[in-house]
């Protein structure tokens, strides 16, 4: 389980407590406590962070807001200081060295950078100059496959930097280069040596050390190393999805001042988020990331038509809600689409899980559906359906179980559009855009 999944769990019970007593937030800051120690995060810090939690909770409220929302947010703005602040990755990175030890995620990681910046229009080539381990070159040229970027490798060759200079010349007219390396089990002589001859001919703008999120506070020893003998001047973290150790290597990172640019939360090209606390935050808090949702779909739309604002609009049809599962697939699976919007427990399971056949089959429904019957599924009856499912192709269940998804599904994507105040006051139901909304009114709590 993920670092984020602990924490999440530990605001869950602040979140759902009815009475906001001491007892309470005491309880809810022993689990905190739990989770970022689980998370490797230094017990110094974490013993910081529960005291000014639980002396901010009982100031003095600022108006307009009640407890419970200001102990959220004194939560979210000190776990934001823990974990590090917003450090834009360069958007002209030229030429990105990748280093790092063994399994971190360089070569996946070189895949998904490229992919991000061909979508910010740059022309991106990868180097592979990982000739210690036989099957890397290989490795690096079905990932740069995968998300179409140019590949420069040679198997023949055993000197790393003799592949770089190759490989420059290669992408002499190139926006972007990207040079991924090999990995060793520390950072040795021989590891300081290859990175330092293959820098000599590379020249990087942006050296990047990658490392993997369970290390937990070691990231800082390896970090310090790194940056001392090679001059890392970036960092990534991978893995944030599968370690429970995400948040100690984020803050340890912080005490150093290493910039973290990128966390990767998954094995897939697109599973790059650039690192933000306070949407971290919001996203593991359960409150939504609006922010890097529009961003995704943006990207999206580019590559293919999707409406952005539609994708959000509480209200929709039949053929917008196929549109939009078409368009959120695209953006990963459904489960994690929801997720950034705050809404993951809410999807039901067999939708978040709906594979192409399926949702190619409800293509065909909604085409050999009558305008109306879009518009307005409710009319739908007994021989309406069997009337579909025999122009459609598939069965009069099929047909059933598409109406029923719709349902659901336009339960969950009308709660981003409704604010229900009563509810917010009752705890229930709050999600970070209306929080947000909130607090931007009231300037003196603007979220960052
Ligand atoms: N779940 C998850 N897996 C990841 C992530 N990034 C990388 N991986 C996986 O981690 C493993 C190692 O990744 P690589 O990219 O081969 O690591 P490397 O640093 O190039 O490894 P060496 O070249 O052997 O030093 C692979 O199985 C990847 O799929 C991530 O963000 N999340
Ligand atoms: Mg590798």
């Amino acid at each position: 389980m993920g670092f984020g999944d602990n924490l999440r769990k530990a605001i869950e019970k602040l979140k759902n407590s009815t009475a906001l007593d001491r007892e309470t937030v005491k309880a809810a800051i022993k689990e905190l406590q739990r989770a970022l120690i689980a998370s490797d995060v230094e017990i110094s810090l974490v013993l910081r962070l529960s005291k000014e939690i639980e002396a901010a909770a009982f100031e003095e409220l600022p108006q307009g807001i009640n407890r419970k929302e200001h102990v959220i947010k004194v939560t979210h703005d000190k776990l934001a200081e823990i974990l590090g602040g917003k450090s834009k990755a360069p958007e002209k990175p030229i030429k990105i060295l990748l280093v790092g030890l063994f399994g971190a995620g360089k070569t996946t990681t070189a895949g998904k950078l490229a992919k991000w910046y061909m979508k910010r229009s740059q022309k991106v080539g990868i180097i592979a100059a990982d000739t210690y381990r036989p099957a890397a070159v290989q490795q690096l040229r079905t990932v740069a496959g995968n998300v179409k970027a140019a590949f420069y490798g040679n198997e023949k060759e055993k000197n790393a930097a003799k592949v770089v200079k190759e490989g420059l010349k290669e992408f002499n007219d190139y926006d972007l280069i990207i040079c991924d390396t090999a990995g060793r089990s520390g950072l040795d002589e021989e590891l300081t040596k290859e990175i330092r001859e293959i820098n000599a001919i590379f020249n990087a703008n942006e050296k990047w050390l990658v490392i993997g999120a369970d290390v937990g506070q070691v990231a800082k020893k390896q970090s310090e190393a790194f940056h001392k003998s090679v001059g890392v001047n970036g960092v990534i973290i991978t893995r944030m999805d599968g370690s429970a150790k995400g948040g100690g290597a984020l803050a340890a990172c912080n005490t150093t001042g290493a910039k973290v640019y990128f966390i990767g939360s998954g094995e897939k090209m697109d599973d790059l988020q650039e690192f933000d606390a306070t949407r971290y935050l919001s996203r593991i808090m359960g409150y939504g990331d609006l922010e890097t949702l529009l961003e995704k779909a943006k990207e999206i739309q580019e590559e293919e038509s999707i409406d952005a604002e539609e994708l959000l609009k509480g209200e929709f049809t039949l053929k917008t809600f196929y549109n939009q599962m078409k368009a959120t697939r695209k953006m990963g699976p459904l489960s994690k689409v929801m997720d950034l919007m705050g809404l993951g427990q809410q999807v039901p399971k067999e939708m978040a899980e709906m594979g192409e056949d399926k949702l190619n089959k409800f293509g065909y429904i909604i085409d050999s559906m009558t305008e109306r019957e879009r518009e307005d599924p409710e009319i739908m009856n007994k021989s309406r359906i069997a009337r579909i499912a025999k122009g459609s192709g598939t069965t009069q269940e099929e047909i059933r179980e598409l109406l029923k998804n719709f349902k659901k599904m336009k339960k969950v994507f009308k709660k981003i559009g409704s604010i229900d105040t009563k509810k917010m006051e009752e705890g229930k139901g709050m999600d970070m855009q209306k929080l947000q909304k909130m607090f931007a009114k009231k300037k003196k709590f603007k979220l960052r």
